[in-house]
């Protein structure tokens, strides 16, 4: 049997956009909360030195984003590298509200393994932390 859900969403897709970066980068997200509800975003495993009231975790260190308003999160990079993901970290909304965040080697660095030869997307699946 067949049913529809309808998910909350980052920019009509699931997942939700991919941050692609430098290693040692400064991002800014300027998230709008065009849902119904608060939510939050953590950005996971980044570990944003000295930078706590931008990691995300509902009312630990921000309140959520309110409906209709918007939030700008600065997300300081230190020796991250590789692929790491973005989620929404508010009760039910961190099911569907997720991203790849790819760090890449910054400018003056080359990687730290052979270069690829490609690149693979996999979609992450239902265990959210
Ligand atoms: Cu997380």
């Amino acid at each position: 049997m067949c049913n529809t859900s309808t998910l909350l969403v980052v920019n009509n897709s699931y997942p939700g956009p991919e941050i692609r970066v430098h290693r040692g980068d400064t991002v800014f997200v300027n998230v709008h909360n065009r849902g119904k509800y608060g939510f939050t975003i953590h950005w996971h495993g980044v570990k944003q030195p000295r930078n706590p009231w931008f990691d995300g975790p509902e009312f630990i260190t921000q309140c959520p984003i309110r409906p209709r308003t918007n939030f700008t999160y600065k997300i300081i990079l230190s020796e991250e590298i590789g692929t790491l993901w973005w989620h929404a970290h508010s009760d039910w909304t961190r099911g569907s509200v997720h991203g790849a965040i790819v760090i890449l080697p910054a400018e003056n660095e080359t990687y730290p393994f052979p270069t690829p030869d490609g690149e693979q997307t996999i979609i992450l699946g239902k265990d959210i932390f």
